[in-house]
């Protein structure tokens, strides 16, 4: 079999998405996911200019070594631009592999290791009543764990904040909106969240937090400590990771178990975080890891220092990603959790799949491949608007991570 061409679609059902869809000379395509929340057109030039005049010709049975090239034959390593567009191509080339040999990917990653997938979604609300209330709304749709998050008095739009309930979508239209910040607000507030939220649901859901990269490593210590007697699931972001050495300080004063890793694309960026044994669970995924190859030995090194996977699952993966990740999350031994923050019907259809929800669990399906396609034409009606995620302030100005 041999490739014979490759096509970036860049469009907007909804939010935007990057879809690389290649082509072999036996008809079979495969489908992957370059999306990368603000910064999509850079990939999709990446992949046109760079890596699609690479692709023609070669074998797309050859995954491992097609990854090789375009990771070691670029010279330069690493980066979320080069690892989303190397995804793509590395999920697209399992997904006709799959497809030729008439069986999902996940029975070409050693079959299936659970039943389904645990998955956790976005409880949020103004203040700590509203996202009661709202955590309240997942546990009766059947969900065993749920993420919280709060709005906070005195600081005018938080993270992980909307006004819709099912659907948390940060970037916007335009330029960038900016937020604003107080730590000081935050950690005073945040535990009384999930004390409240215990004493109302008691200790059977799992609850889930996202600090969202905003403490240092002492101020993350003290929330996990101050977290501990509500038995978090996961904190997670709870500081910045390019300090890997970070996390020393906030696992030398709490037990509450950490999660962090949507935005790194290699192991180095998480070597030592799981050889220290520093986490607990891994949040890369297939769309900014590299793809299902690097993801498969990533998840080995993790598993040896018990270390759990929870892929990032937000909007901006597309449901190509959430198809692969399935695939992806019910092979592997050392699955801890997947997030599922819900497309929109437009997204939906445009990207018809075989994955399905059922009351707190997702299931991958049975399709060769990965399970999910791509409807050029109605995708061609929603053309590409630039949007982006916010950026933030602290009360006084200065710029802080959002
Ligand atoms: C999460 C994430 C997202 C990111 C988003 C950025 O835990 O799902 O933190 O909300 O902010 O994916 O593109
Ligand atoms: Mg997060």
């Amino acid at each position: 079999m041999k490739i014979t061409d490759a096509k970036v679609f860049v469009c907007s059902p909804g939010r935007n998405f990057v879809t690389l869809k290649i082509y072999t000379d036996q008809g079979i395509y495969g489908l992957g996911d370059a999306t990368l929340n603000g910064r999509e057109l850079a990939v999709a030039s990446y992949l046109n200019d760079h890596v699609i005049p690479c692709l023609i010709g070669r074998d797309p049975a050859d995954i491992e070594d097609t990854w090789q090239y375009f990771y070691r034959g670029a010279y330069w390593r690493k980066g979320p631009v080069t690892m989303t567009a190397i995804s793509a191509v590395d999920v697209a080339l399992w997904d006709i592999k799959g497809k030729a040999l008439n069986t999902p990917i996940y029975n070409l990653l050693g079959g299936k290791s659970r039943t389904k997938i645990t998955v956790y979604g976005h409880a949020n609300g103004r203040d700590i009543a509203e996202t009661i209330d709202a955590v309240g709304g997942y546990i009766e749709q059947g969900y065993v764990s749920v993420r919280a998050q709060t709005g906070i008095p005195g600081i005018a739009s938080v993270y992980g904040v909307s006004k819709d309930k099912l659907f948390y979508e940060p970037a916007k239209k335009g330029l960038p909106p900016e937020e604003s910040w107080s730590t000081e607000k935050y950690l005073n507030y945040v535990p009384k969240l999930f004390e409240q939220l215990r004493v109302k649901y008691g200790t059977d859901v799992n609850l889930l937090h996202d600090a969202h990269h905003r403490l240092t490593p002492i101020q993350a210590a003290r929330l996990g400590k101050e977290l501990e007697p509500y038995h978090l699931f996961w904190l997670e972001d709870a500081t910045p990771a390019e300090l890997q050495e970070g996390f020393r300080i906030i696992r030398q004063h709490t037990t509450t178990p950490l999660a962090v890793g949507e935005i790194f694309d290699t192991v180095w960026d998480c070597k030592l975080l799981i050889s220290e044994q520093l986490i607990d669970y891994l949040r890369m995924e297939v769309c900014r890891g590299g793809g299902i190859t690097p993801m498969k030995k990533i998840a080995a090194f993790a598993d040896m220092f018990h270390v759990q996977t929870g892929c990032h699952g937000a909007t901006d993966m597309s449901p190509v990603t959430f198809g692969a990740s399935l695939h992806f999350d019910i092979s592997i031994p050392n699955f801890g959790i997947q997030e599922y923050m819900r497309h929109t019907e437009e997204t939906n259809a445009v990207f018809p799949h075989h994955y399905r929800f059922d009351r707190g669990f997702l299931y991958p399906g049975d399709a060769p491949g990965h399970g999910v396609d791509f409807d050029e034409k109605l995708a061609a009606k929603y053309p590409y608007e630039r949007a982006y995620l916010p950026v933030n302030r602290k009360l006084d100005g200065t710029m802080w991570n959002w």
